[in-house]
């Protein structure tokens, strides 16, 4: 009786106490419109450099208010390749590339495919990991993509076993430090099903993850760092319920995002796909919506995209490198080298691979948002043993990959074996 009764109080708070605001929808206005056009043409150019394409990619494209008829064909048949190879897709994977063919009018290859029973299957695949290993086969930033595109495409769920996933409880059992992205995810994901079937301990969920989004928010208005500010908009966008109308500067933080296009900051097409729907007011949650009528015509994007800021000149800097098993305190390795000024992180583990390939020869796997370090020294990092190769500068880690990050003069750089809990 005690905790039904504390379960209606939080109710009762959810629905009285904290005023309904205005929605804190903030997006570009349509004279601001011109100011995306950057993210687009990085975007619908990405057509050329990828092998696999993103499927947020095609999801962002149909979540933008300018539409190109021949970019959509083009990025709804990569997303075709991806569903013909689905047995090797990540459950994450598989529901992203779900909710892009419905955001692009292609709800009849889910169907066909019964690609709903499939992750309904992949998903089940991931509780009974953690009911049985601690941790999902992938991550909570992926079970968030499987419980939206579940919710969003009628799948069958439980909503009391997708209550404890997304508890205080285990999100702070999984990771000491708390993720943006992931618990953006977690939020639409949970607002998806509290709106098909209203529960309150999801809407008690969902207040603590929008209280740890907010805890992150900085001075500037970015929330987390400037890759997961996108993301946590839109989580902020459908929860306007959660906070107080002072919690939050939707306006701050949008000015400052865009503030960072013409720097470059989204160079990669996958940073522009999942920062682009926010700053056009839309949320994951609206792929299912997204207008089936027939495209216009093609997108002039002939606008030049940022330049590169690694104008790598015949000047040399010196770094530090250094490689660290953290999980066996086994290994400490370090050196200096002189590489290009405006080299990134990458070009550091070359030279230094060059210099001594027993000490710091290393492998990498090509991903959407770069290279990604894969082995050091011989020390292949897993997801099975929970393990990754972090990049730090000054002790601080990277927001950013090995493939993009620039390094400056005397900076002490390291990549360190860690655990991921
Ligand atoms: C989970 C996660 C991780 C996990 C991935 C492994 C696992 N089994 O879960 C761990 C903790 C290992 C990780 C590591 C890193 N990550 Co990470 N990660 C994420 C997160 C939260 C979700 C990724 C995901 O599952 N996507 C969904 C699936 C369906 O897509 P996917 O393409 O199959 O996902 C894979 C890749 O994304 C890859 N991956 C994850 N992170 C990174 C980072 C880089 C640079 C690369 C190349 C690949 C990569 O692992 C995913 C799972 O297999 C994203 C958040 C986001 N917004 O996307 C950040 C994110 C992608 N990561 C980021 C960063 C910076 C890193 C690190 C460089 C951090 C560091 N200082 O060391 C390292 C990578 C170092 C290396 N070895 O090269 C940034 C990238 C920003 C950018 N512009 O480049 C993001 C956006 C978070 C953020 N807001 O800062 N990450
Ligand atoms: C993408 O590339 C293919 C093959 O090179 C080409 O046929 C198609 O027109 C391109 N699409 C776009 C949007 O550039
Ligand atoms: C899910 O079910 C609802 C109610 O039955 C229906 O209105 C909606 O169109 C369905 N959505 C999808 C994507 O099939
Ligand atoms: C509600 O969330 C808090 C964390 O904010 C948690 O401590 C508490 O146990 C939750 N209550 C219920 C009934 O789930
Ligand atoms: C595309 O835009 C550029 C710059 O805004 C303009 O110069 C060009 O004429 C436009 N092209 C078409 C086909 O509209
Ligand atoms: C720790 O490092 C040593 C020496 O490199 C190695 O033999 C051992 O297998 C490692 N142990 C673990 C748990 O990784
Ligand atoms: C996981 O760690 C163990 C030692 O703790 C090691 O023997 C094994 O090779 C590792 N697995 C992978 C896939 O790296």
């Amino acid at each position: 009786m005690r905790v039904s009764q504390s379960l209606s109080l939080v109710g009762f708070l959810l629905f009285f106490l904290f005023p309904a605001h205005l929605c804190e929808i903030c997006a570009v206005s349509n004279e601001q419109q011109a100011s995306l056009t950057p993210l687009m043409a990085t975007m619908i150019d990405s057509n050329q450099s990828f092998p696999e394409v993103d499927p947020s990619i095609l999801i962002a494209l149909r979540l933008a208010r300018q539409q190109d008829k021949k970019a959509k064909a083009t990025f709804v048949n990569q997303v075709l390749q991806n569903i013909m190879r689905r047995e090797t897709l990540t459950s994450g994977q598989l529901a992203l590339n779900m909710l892009a063919l419905t955001a692009a009018c292609r709800k009849d290859v889910v169907d066909d495919f019964k690609l709903v029973r499939n992750l309904e299957e992949k998903f089940q695949e991931e509780v009974a990991s953690i009911d049985t290993s601690g941790h999902p086969l992938t991550n909570y930033y992926e079970l968030g993509l499987d419980v939206l595109a579940l919710c969003l495409l009628n799948g069958t769920y439980s909503s009391s076993r997708i209550a404890r996933l997304f508890s205080a409880e285990e999100m702070n059992y999984i990771s000491g430090r708390f993720s943006v992205d992931t618990g953006a995810l977690a939020v639409l994901a949970l607002t998806c099903v509290n709106r098909q079937n209203r529960d309150e301990k999801i809407a008690n969920d969902t207040l603590w993850l929008v209280k740890e989004i907010l805890k992150e928010k900085k001075q500037d208005g970015t929330i987390g760092n400037i890759y997961s500010t996108g993301e946590a908009m839109q989580a902020l966008f459908v929860t306007p319920e959660y906070y107080k109308e002072g919690d939050w500067d939707c306006s701050q933080t949008l000015n400052t995002v865009l503030n960072q296009i013409p720097r470059g900051t989204f160079r990669w097409p996958i940073e522009a796909a999942q920062v682009l729907p926010a700053l056009e007011g839309k949320t994951y949650l609206d792929t299912t919506h997204v207008s089936c009528r027939s495209i216009p015509g093609h997108l002039n994007i002939s606008t030049p995209k940022p330049a590169e800021p690694t104008h790598q000149s015949h000047e040399s800097i010196s770094v530090t490198y250094r490689v660290v098993d953290y999980i066996n305190n086994s290994l400490n390795e370090s050196t200096k080298v002189s590489v290009p000024k405006g080299s990134v992180f990458l070009k550091v583990m070359e030279a230094a691979q060059a210099e001594d390939n027993t000490k710091f020869g290393f492998t990498m796997q090509p991903s959407p948002w770069g290279p990604y370090v894969t082995s050091v020294h011989g020390i292949e990092a897993s997801s099975k043993n929970r393990t990754y190769w972090q990049l730090l500068s000054n002790g601080q880690p990277l927001s950013q990959g090995a493939g993009s990050f620039v390094v400056s003069d005397g900076d002490n750089l390291e990549v360190r074996l860690t655990s991921m809990e």
